[in-house]
């Protein structure tokens, strides 16, 4: 175990840290259950789409995740770093989960009960070491609380892909009204120099977000929004699906191929009207929503269209937190208070996006609305390791899936925690996937 240079904390404030990692246990698990809660054995136990697992799957893995960090591994040295067995996601690709034998909803509920009463008995006994960089500040807690988290996010998918009746979804965040942007397309100039990205810290972070380093960027300029539903639509009926200088080789193959003419979830009617639907929601396209359910391709193909470009992910984080006025990387846009509700359309229970203002703190210090939560952004940027990247505390989680194969998401979606949505989070998926919560903004060189 390496000691570090972190600051040793005084006796209270590791108490405070460690207690806040438990409240994000308890609290990823009240959603877990306020999510399942409408659902039905067969509605769990279906495979609705190739691309996602049976929900009953994404229960017993949460569950045993959280026995093999926080039971067994706390006890010796780390063996696996994924449980062994049905619920391992490398032994079973997600388009096999559907034959899994697995345990109905009400057993799935006890095991999920079972696991947390232990880890509750365990965690009490433990004293978080502040030599070990898996215990410090209760680090391998939250990390099982993000974990959780992300497959919440990843049920969510599932849900909105759901076979069958539509998912009554419990909405209870409401979300407030935003205003348009004054100029579709409007952007903002970031001046560009040396900025810092990424972060050094160990509380919360993973692995791929670290370390902090500093890049030189050119100037450029950013949308102050998301693309919305308003101008992808005008792409969409100018007929920008059919220009093939729009696309890139891999684009136009996967539009070829798809035979895509609109957003996945978009349906025109009788009328020439277009609607979306958002789990049990049927509604005109909002023109002032960020457009959602787009692949990379697609953002990429929109960006041409309009004589942008995607920014990378170092664009987006600066534009996001850098402050080039004193040169200070903030936590968030708005500045270092954690995100809530009240801030950004985070934290799932909303069950869609709000219209673009909707959130006047939701800011950077450049002017760039909207960077945390509602979609997740495509970036031009492949997902690799920061300079100096060392897997922790195990490299299935990113460094296996480093290279060219994958593009990053920054920003979160309203399907993302609280306690997951950072600005320097990492997302990656493939370049065609349309099943996450994601849109783009658009860069330009200056
Ligand atoms: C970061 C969302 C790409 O779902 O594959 C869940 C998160 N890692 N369990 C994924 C994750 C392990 C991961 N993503
Ligand atoms: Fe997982």
């Amino acid at each position: 175990m390496t000691t570090s240079a972190f600051p040793s904390a005084n006796e209270q404030h590791v108490t405070e840290r460690v207690r806040r990692a438990f409240a994000s246990l308890e609290r990823a698990r009240q959603h877990t259950l306020a999510i399942i809660g409408p659902l039905t054995d067969d509605d769990v136990s279906r495979q609705h789409d190739t691309l996602m697992s049976p929900i009953l799957w994404d229960l017993g893995h949460i569950a045993a995740f959280e026995k093999l960090w926080l039971l067994q591994n706390l006890d010796g040295p780390i063996e696996f770093s994924e449980m062994p067995g049905t619920y391992n996601p490398f032994e079973h690709p997600r388009s096999t989960r559907g034959s899994l034998p697995l345990p109905t909803l009400a057993g799935q509920r006890e095991e999920l009960a079972r696991v947390r009463q232990a880890v509750i008995e365990r965690l009490s006994a433990e004293a978080f070491d502040a030599n070990d960089p898996l215990l410090r500040d209760a680090y391998v807690v939250r990390m099982v609380a993000q974990h959780e988290r992300q497959h919440q996010e990843t049920i969510l998918q599932t849900l909105q892909l759901k076979l069958g009746e539509p998912y009554a979804a419990p909405r209870a965040i409401p979300l407030p009204s935003g205003t348009s942007p004054a100029v579709e397309g409007a952007m903002v100039r970031f001046p560009g120099g040396p900025v810092r990205v990424g972060t050094d810290d160990r509380s919360e972070a993973y692995d791929n977000e670290r370390s902090s380093h500093d890049v030189q960027l050119a100037p450029f300029d950013i949308d102050i929004t998301p693309v919305t539903n308003g101008a992808y639509r005008a792409f969409v009926d100018n007929g920008g699906y059919d220009v093939r200088e729009y696309w890139s080789d891999a684009g136009w193959a996967w539009r070829t191929e798809s035979g895509v003419r609109a957003p996945k979830h978009w349906t025109r009617d009788n009328n020439g009207e277009w609607t979306t639907r958002s789990m049990d929601r049927v509604e005109r396209i909002d023109p002032l929503r960020p457009v959602c359910h787009v692949c990379y391709h697609e953002a990429e193909a929109y960006a041409r269209s309009v004589g942008k470009r995607l920014p990378t992910e170092q664009e987006w984080e600066a534009a996001a937190t850098w402050n080039p006025e004193d040169g200070v990387q903030q936590r968030y846009p708005w500045g270092n208070d954690e995100p809530s509700s009240a801030l950004a359309n985070v934290d799932q229970l909303s069950f869609g996006t709000a219209q673009v203002h909707a959130y006047p703190h939701n800011v950077s210090p450049i002017g760039c609305y909207g960077m945390i939560g509602d979609v997740w952004e495509w970036t031009s940027s492949d997902f690799h390791g920061y300079p100096g990247f060392e897997a922790f505390p195990y490299p299935e989680y990113s460094e296996v899936f480093f290279g060219s194969e994958y593009k990053v998401l920054r920003g979160g979606s309203w399907a993302t925690s609280a306690d997951v949505a950072r600005a320097t989070f990492r997302n990656w998926d493939y370049p065609i996937r349309r099943q996450i919560f994601a849109g783009f903004r658009c860069a330009r060189d200056a």
